[in-house]
Formats: C-alpha cells, structure tokens, sequence
C-alpha cells in the first residue's frame, strides 16, 4: 500500500511538474477519457507539457471530446509525474503501469472506486465522490484555471456517464453544485446525453434484441450473455456492447445482473449492476475485480460457462453467508 496524499499535496505535484504523462483505464469509459481529456487541457492551459495515453480501444461514442485522438497506446518516456485516472488496479492500466519504468518518478493514481485500496506510491482517492471527473474538476479549480466549454464538456461526460445520467445513489448536491459550474462554462446535458447515451448502431440494438431473448432469471439474478459467435455474426464490436449490462436491471425481481461478454482473445469480461441495499463491489473484489456497489466487473477466464458458474456461485455464497448488505 502507497502513500495516501492530502488534496493540497495532489495540488503540489501538479504545480511543482512540468512534463506530465496521464494515462485511462483500460476498457475506457467515459469518466476516465472525459477526466483524462480535461486534465489534459488545464494542464496545458498552465503551460505544461502533456502526455495522454490510453492503453486500449476508444470507443467511438467519445470521438466528439476534444484531444480524444491522442489517447494512443503510450507510454511514458522522459515526463516527471506519471497520473493514472479511474482505475482501482494497476492491470486497469494496461503497458502504461510498469513498475520497472517509474524511475524514482512520482506516480499518482486520483480515483473514486470503493474497492481502491491505494495500490500506487502515491494515491488521492475520494470514495465519495460520484465520478473522477468531479476530482478532476476540483484539482482544476484549485490550479486557478479557468473554465471553459472544452473543459466543461469533458467534465460533464465524465459525471453523466458515469452516474448514468444523475441515477446512481453516489450522486450528490455536490454533483449537482459542479454540474452547475460546468454548464455556466458552456457545457451541454443534453448534447452529451444524446451521444454517450441514445446513439447505439443498429447491429447493436439487434445484438441486444438477441441477447435479452436468452436472458435468465435465476432467484434475484438476472444474467445473460453475449458470445463471440454472435457478436461476430451481427458485426457488433466492443462499442456496440458497451450500456447492454445497464439495462438488465431493469427487470422488476432482478437485484442483481450479470453480464458476460465474450471478448476476442477468450476472456470473460463480467459486468455487475445491484439494486440499493446489494453490494456488487465486494463480489467483484473476490473474484478479483472491483468497483463500485451498484457496478463493478471483473475480467475472467473463458469459457463462457465456467466464468458463469464461478460468478453465479460466488454471488449466491455472498447472498447466503451474509446477508445483502444494507446502506
Ligand atoms: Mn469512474
């Protein structure tokens, strides 16, 4: 376990470096690039020199966020801090998190995730914050840069997306002071709910179609999966999946659902949403992943069957041996 950073501290790093390398998480969503992308530019607006990298696919749906195509594989090279955003693991982030690399460098992950257990060197993590997008945004302002649309746009993708427009439990009046901030500096809700959340391509909706036919309820777990053959039969890559695990909760005896998706090189990813009063984020810790109460996920061994089983267990022991867990 690194060492744990006050705010003002995580302010120092920023303002004593100049050459700055800032790195998402793999499978990237849109806090981590939203968060990165912002940083990015507050950090430049200070004449700083910045690297971003993203060590894995970038969804289309985030090509809009201006920077977003120079969130390439990188690695660091000749920076003086190293930033990891959003990521509870040093695996969520790929090449970029080389131990062996770091050189005495200071390495600073800021994150929001409940099962972060401060595995950097140095670490400000805020488990009450709905999304790194609102650190970032306090880190921004306390750097005395000021707001503008690009900034607000990245911030604000960070916050809807992650908090799946305002739903989650871990919104607060916080947010919502932010939000406020965000769209006097020009930024839009409905413009970035329209692209993160309503824009889907129509391989996808028919994947979806697919997989909520074979959709099972077993007791209060609602699982269903998405195998390579048929992602590969509709044309649908990794984008088109992305907000399928979101709308499986919906179901009315559903607390808790799973999604398995098959990826390329036969690992499961497992995608974990609960009801308040379940917590997920335990669950995900055990198998070996992590994130939030209400969603978390973990990468697994294939096939598909044994990841299913192992998950499908582990949340029943979890619903056994203790009872759900109650906020
Ligand atoms: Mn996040």
């Amino acid at each position: 376990m690194g060492t744990i950073l006050s705010f003002e501290q995580t302010i120092e790093l920023f303002r004593q470096h100049h050459k700055i390398f800032i790195a998402a998480h793999i499978m990237p969503d849109g806090d981590c690039i939203g968060s990165v992308l912002a940083l990015m530019w507050a950090l430049r607006r200070l004449g700083k020199t910045v690297t971003v990298a993203c060590h894995d696919h970038v969804p289309n749906t985030f090509n809009y966020l201006p920077g977003a195509t120079e969130l390439k594989p990188n690695l660091p090279t000749n920076e003086e801090l190293l930033v990891f955003l959003d990521g509870s693991a040093a695996d969520r982030f790929g090449a970029a998190y080389d131990t062996t690399k770091f050189n005495a460098r200071p390495v600073l992950v800021i994150d929001h995730h409940v099962t972060n257990e401060n595995f950097a060197p140095l670490n400000f993590i805020d488990r009450s914050a709905a999304s790194t997008a609102e650190i970032i945004y306090r880190i921004i302002r306390a750097l005395d840069v000021p707001l503008d649309r690009d900034l607000a746009q990245c911030l604000l993708t960070g916050i809807i997306t992650d908090t799946l427009g305002f739903r989650t439990t871990n919104t607060t009046v916080e947010t919502f002071r932010i939000v406020t901030a965000l769209i006097e500096a020009g930024g839009s809700i409905p413009d970035i709910i329209e692209r993160s959340f309503n824009q889907i391509p129509l391989a996808s909706l028919r994947l979806r179609g697919k997989v909520f036919t074979q959709a099972t309820l077993d007791g209060i777990i609602l699982w269903a999966e998405v195998p390579q053959r048929l992602q590969r039969e509709l044309g649908v890559n990794m984008n088109g999946v992305s907000g399928i695990i979101n709308q499986l909760l919906s179901v009315e005896d559903a607390k808790i659902a799973v999604l398995f998706v098959e990826k390329e090189n036969g690992k499961i990813d497992v995608g974990l949403r609960s009801r308040v009063g379940y917590d997920v984020a335990t669950i995900a810790a055990r198998l070996g992943g992590g994130g939030h109460k209400q969603a978390s996920g973990v990468l697994l061994d294939g096939p598909l069957s044994a990841a299913r089983e192992r998950v499908l267990a582990e949340i029943k022991k979890s619903l056994g041996t203790n009872k759900p867990r109650v906020e």
